[in-house]
This record gives C-alpha cells, sequence and structure tokens, in this order.
C-alpha cells in the first residue's frame, strides 16, 4: 500500500484497533460516525484530571490557572487550525449539533424576521435541518431546500433561482456525511454574498479529511465535532465572524457568560464567553488540541491523500460486488461510500458483517430527506479514516461478497 505515512507505525498510537470482537480482529469503517482516539488524546484527558483539574476563569489558585492557560491555549490551536481572524471568533460547544442550535437560535433570534428565509440543501444531516425548523415554528422564517441531482452535487441552477430579497442565511454541509460530496464552498459564498446573505459550513465531515480554512472559504459561521477528528466526545466549536458574534443574542444564559448581573439589569461578557454560560469542558478543549496537534503531525494534506486513494480504492472494489447500488458520484468526494445489495435489506446485511468484525454504518444516516430523494429506507455505508487500510476494504468486500452468497 503506498501511504504517505507509516500507517503501521500509526496504528500502534490507537489501542483499539487492535482488539477483537466476536474473535475476529475489529475493522472499523465507521469512522463518520465519530473517530478512534489515538493514546495522546487519552492520556491528556487523564493527566489533567489527575493532576491539573480545577475550575477555569475563577480561581485566583495555582491549578484554576494552570487549567485556564490549557483551555484558553486550546482556543488559540482551534483559531489557528481554522485560520480564523481571533480568538474571539472560536466559540466552544458541545459539538456541531448545538453550534447549529446556538446559531439558529441566536441568529435566528437577532437577525430574522417572519417571512425572512433560511437555505439548505436536501443532503443535510438532521442537526442541519430541525434546528431552523424550530426557528421557523417559533419565528415564522421560510425554509428553502436546493434539490440534488443523481450524482449527490448541489443542483446549482435551482439552488441560484431559489435566492430572493429575504435570503439572509444558508447552511450547508461542507461534505455529505453520506454520499462524501464536497460541496465547493468558495464558490458558494460568492453566491451567497452577491445576495447580500450569510453563509454557514457545517465542517462535521470535512474538518477531519482536509485543510478547512474560514478565510479561504469566506465563511461567515463554521462548525465542527471533536469526536469526528480523533478528539474527544461532547466538545465541538463554532466558528463565526466577529463583527456578526457581536451582534448577536447570546445562546443560553448563566455564569461565565456575563460582566455584571442586577436584578434591574444584566451586562453580557466580551467574545467569544458571551455564548459559553456555565462551566466549560475544559479537559475536553485541551484533548482537542492535542488531537489536533497529532492530526497536524501527520499533515492534514498526507491524511487526505491516503483517505482519496482508500476511496478510490474502495469504490473499485466494492462496484465489482453483484448487485450493488452505490449512491452519489460526486466529482469531489471524501471518504464516505453508501450503497444497498440488491434483494438484502441493509440491517441484515451490517448485523452479518458486524459478527465478521466489521463495524459499519446502517440505517438513514440522520438524513432522511436524502433517503427519500434515493427512494430509500436506509442505505450501508462505509466511511474511512488516517488509519485504515486496503486490506480492510478487501475484508468488507470479500465480506459482502460471501454474505450476499448465503441469502
Ligand atoms: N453534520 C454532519 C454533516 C454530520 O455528519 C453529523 C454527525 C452532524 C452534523 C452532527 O454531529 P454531532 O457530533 O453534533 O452529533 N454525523 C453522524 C453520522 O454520519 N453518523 O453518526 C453521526
Amino acid at each position: 500500500m503506498n501511504t504517505p505515512y507509516d500507517i503501521n507505525a500509526l496504528r500502534e498510537d490507537f489501542p483499539i484497533l487492535s482488539r477483537q470482537v466476536y474473535d475476529r480482529p475489529l475493522v472499523y469503517l465507521d469512522n463518520a460516525a465519530t473517530t478512534q482516539k489515538p493514546r495522546c488524546v487519552v492520556d491528556a484527558i487523564s493527566r489533567e484530571y489527575y493532576s491539573v483539574n480545577a475550575n477555569v476563569h475563577r480561581g485566583i489558585h495555582y491549578l484554576s490557572q494552570e487549567a485556564t492557560r490549557l483551555h484558553e491555549e486550546a482556543r488559540e490551536t482551534m483559531r489557528s487550525f481554522l485560520n480564523a481572524a481571533s480568538t474571539a471568533e472560536i466559540v466552544f460547544t458541545r459539538g456541531t449539533t448545538e453550534s447549529i442550535n446556538l446559531l439558529a437560535t441566536s441568529y435566528g433570534e437577532t437577525f430574522l424576521k417572519e417571512g425572512d428565509e433560511v437555505i439548505v440543501s436536501e443532503s443535510e444531516h438532521h442537526s442541519n435541518i430541525v434546528p431552523w425548523q424550530l426557528l421557523r415554528d417559533r419565528k415564522g422564517i421560510v425554509l428553502k431546500v436546493i434539490p440534488i441531482t443523481d450524482a449527490g452535487e448541489l443542483d446549482f441552477d435551482a439552488f441560484e433561482k431559489l435566492f430572493s430579497d429575504r435570503t439572509r442565511l444558508v447552511s450547508l454541509a461542507h461534505v455529505s456525511n453520506v454520499l462524501g460530496t464536497v460541496n465547493p464552498i468558495r464558490r458558494i459564498a460568492d453566491m451567497v454574498h452577491a445576495h447580500g446573505a450569510h453563509l454557514m459550513v457545517d465542517a462535521a465531515q470535512s474538518v477531519p479529511h482536509r485543510p478547512v480554512d474560514v478565510a479561504a472559504l469566506d465563511c461567515d459561521f463554521l462548525a465542527f465535532s471533536g469526536h469526528k477528528v480523533y478528539g474527544p466526545t461532547g466538545i465541538g466549536v463554532l466558528y463565526g465572524r466577529e463583527a456578526l458574534l457581536e451582534k448577536m443574542v447570546p445562546y443560553q444564559g448563566g455564569g461565565e457568560m456575563i460582566s455584571r448581573v442586577s436584578f434591574a439589569h444584566t451586562t453580557y461578557e466580551r467574545l467569544p464567553y458571551k455564548f459559553e454560560a456555565g462551566t466549560p469542558d475544559y479537559v475536553g478543549t485541551h484533548a482537542l488540541a492535542v488531537a489536533l496537534d497529532y492530526v497536524n503531525g501527520i499533515g492534514m494534506q498526507n491524511i487526505q491523500k491516503h483517505e482519496q486513494m482508500l476511496t478510490a480504492y474502495a469504490l473499485e472494489k466494492l462496484s465489482a460486488v453483484p448487485g450493488i447500488t452505490i449512491y452519489g458520484h460526486a466529482a469531489e468526494r471524501e471518504g464516505v461510500v453508501a450503497f444497498n445489495i440488491e434483494g438484502i435489506h441493509h440491517m441484515d446485511m451490517g448485523t452479518l458483517l458486524d459478527r465478521l468484525g466489521i463495524a459499519i454504518r446502517t440505517g438513514h444516516h440522520c438524513a432522511q430527506p436524502l433517503m427519500q430523494h434515493f427512494g430509500v429506507e436506509g442505505m450501508m455505508r462505509a466511511s474511512f479514516a488516517l488509519y485504515n487500510t486496503t486490506e480492510e476494504i478487501d475484508a468488507l468486500a470479500a465480506g459482502l461478497n460471501r454474505l450476499r452468497q448465503m441469502f
């Protein structure tokens, strides 16, 4: 296998990859759901709990100051990772879902009136659909939907026609969690800005797989989850342009986000703290920074090259499985391959593959409108990470062939 790094050495960093399930070596191909964690990330978590732990931003004592330093250094790591202009633009959240809910609530409350329009696409994850529907119920906004082509790409002619003088925000995935399609965000940002609207990017499936630079993309907001990029669960980021975040009302109220409180009047903290009510997951932020340093150590370009090779290999191998339908064939895609096999329910196949030690995702992938587009209830999905190998894809293809003959 021609990889830009020593994959066997690197797999050693992930202890879980050498465990067995059902007495078979684990083949973990469910990375779009969550990635496994390198030892350095798990160690950072235990090290902080064992030797640093104290609440941040409030203690005069040594431990609190050290925990605060790790937490704020982590914010700088996120800023640099995304190439944001300032740490004021990096809001810590629980993950992509919370980031989008924060945006829908705060942006919606601040900028949107009844009849204003938000545009999403047919291939969004539910977390980039439902928060906007909740906002529609609260404020009477209009939600418009960009259709996709059968290749799984945005239909740009239809997209252009959706804009009106009431369009305020477009919210789109950078990479589809089902089809792997990469949306041309820079081109979209130019379109959106030409119409005087703002662009939110759901980068849950791009940040783990390709360099993401908010300045180069020229997006106004961007969200990602730590657990999909080798970091811990329960921590994520909302990036927002400072000038917009500055105007937006807070999402939640409580400690940390205030400047002065009295019963008559409360003033809010400066950015980004205005959006971070309550004790933050300061261990999670530090561990996520360690994960991003780990990724940077390998090199995002190297990871992307390796995963592109795996994706091409998987598309070739899986295409040869009789009766297979692979969904989407976008010109630019990341390491996600969704498929069905004629006559076999995706859940049955997933259950049997699991018995062979092969972990894939089955079901609607939190994208039911996309399932409706393809006229299916669900799909199987294999998704790759920096530690996957062509041998694991061979195991998947062999498993599919073997099980298909059984049915
Ligand atoms: N947006 C996209 C594009 C996603 O793929 C996911 C999670 C989310 C948002 C939500 O992220 P969370 O960390 O807040 O849950 N996607 C998947 C998946 O494809 N399988 O499991 C979770």
